[in-house]
C-alpha cells in the first residue's frame, strides 16, 4: 500500500516508513519530481497540515498525508511552536536549538512537548490524527542521531535525549508513532 507524504523533509520520510513497516510504502514529493516549496502560512499545525496535504493531492490525485510537527515550550509560551523550522534560521538546527537554549538560560520550568499533527486528504474529503510526547529540555546540546530539536529533548521517563536513542526507540514512543497510530486506526 503507497502512502504519499506531502513532505521534502527526508527524515520525516525515513521515520513514517519505519513507523509504517514492509506492508507500506512510503513515498514522498521528491518521488514525484515535485520540488516547489509549499507555502506554509498557516496559523495552525492543523492548518499547515492541511496547506501540504491538499497541496499534494491537488498535484498528484494521490491519498496524501501531511505532517506538521513542532517543538512547544510551556515557559516560552509555546513557542517555537509552529515556527519550529524557522525559528532562527531557515532550517538551520543549530541556530534554531541555540535560540531556545538561550531563551530557556535562566528557566527553571523546562517542561515542553512534541506535537505532530498529520491531515490525510483523499478523494472522500480530509481527516486529522495528531500524537504528542511530554518531556524537558536538556541545557545542552546531547547526541548526534534523529533530526530538528531531537538533541535538546529528554522524553518523560528517560534521562537521554531523542538524538541519543536508537531510532526504533525513538519511533516507539514519538508524537510521530502516536499520530500514525490513529491514523492505522482510521484506515483500517
Ligand atoms: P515539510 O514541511 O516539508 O514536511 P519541515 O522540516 O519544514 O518539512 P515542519 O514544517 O513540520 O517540517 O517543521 C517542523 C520542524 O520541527 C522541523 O523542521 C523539525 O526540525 C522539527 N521537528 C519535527 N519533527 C521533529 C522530531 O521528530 N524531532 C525533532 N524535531 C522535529
Amino acid at each position: 500500500k503507497e502512502i504519499l507524504i506531502a513532505t521534502h523533509n527526508a527524515h520525516k520520510k525515513e521515520e513514517i516508513q519505519q513507523i509504517l513497516g514492509e506492508n507500506f510504502t512510503v513515498t514522498s514529493l521528491t518521488d514525484y519530481d515535485i520540488h516547489d516549496e509549499i507555502v506554509e502560512d498557516g496559523e495552525t499545525f492543523h492548518a499547515n497540515a492541511l496547506i501540504k496535504a491538499q497541496y499534494c493531492f491537488n498535484k498528484t490525485g494521490k491519498p496524501s498525508l501531511g505532517d506538521d510537527s513542532g517543538l512547544v515550550v510551556e515557559s516560552l509560551d509555546g513557542r517555537p511552536g509552529i515556527y519550529s523550522a524557522r525559528y532562527a534560521g531557515n532550517h538551520d538546527f543549530a541556530k534554531n536549538m541555540a535560540k531556545v537554549l538561550e531563551e530557556m538560560k535562566d528557566q527553571k520550568n523546562r517542561k515542553a512537548y512534541f506535537v505532530t499533527v498529520m491531515c490525510l486528504v483523499d478523494e472522500t474529503g480530509t481527516n486529522y490524527f495528531e500524537g504528542r510526547v511530554y518531556g524537558n529540555l536538556t541545557k545542552e546540546v546531547r547526541g548526534e542521531k534523529g533530526f530538528g530539536y531531537d538533541p535538546i529533548f529528554i522524553p518523560d521517563n528517560y534521562e537521554i535525549t531523542f538524538a541519543e536513542m536508537k531510532a526504533e526507540d525513538k519511533n516507539k514512543i514519538s508524537h510521530r508513532k502516536k499520530a500514525i497510530e490513529q491514523f492505522l486506526e482510521f484506515i483500517k
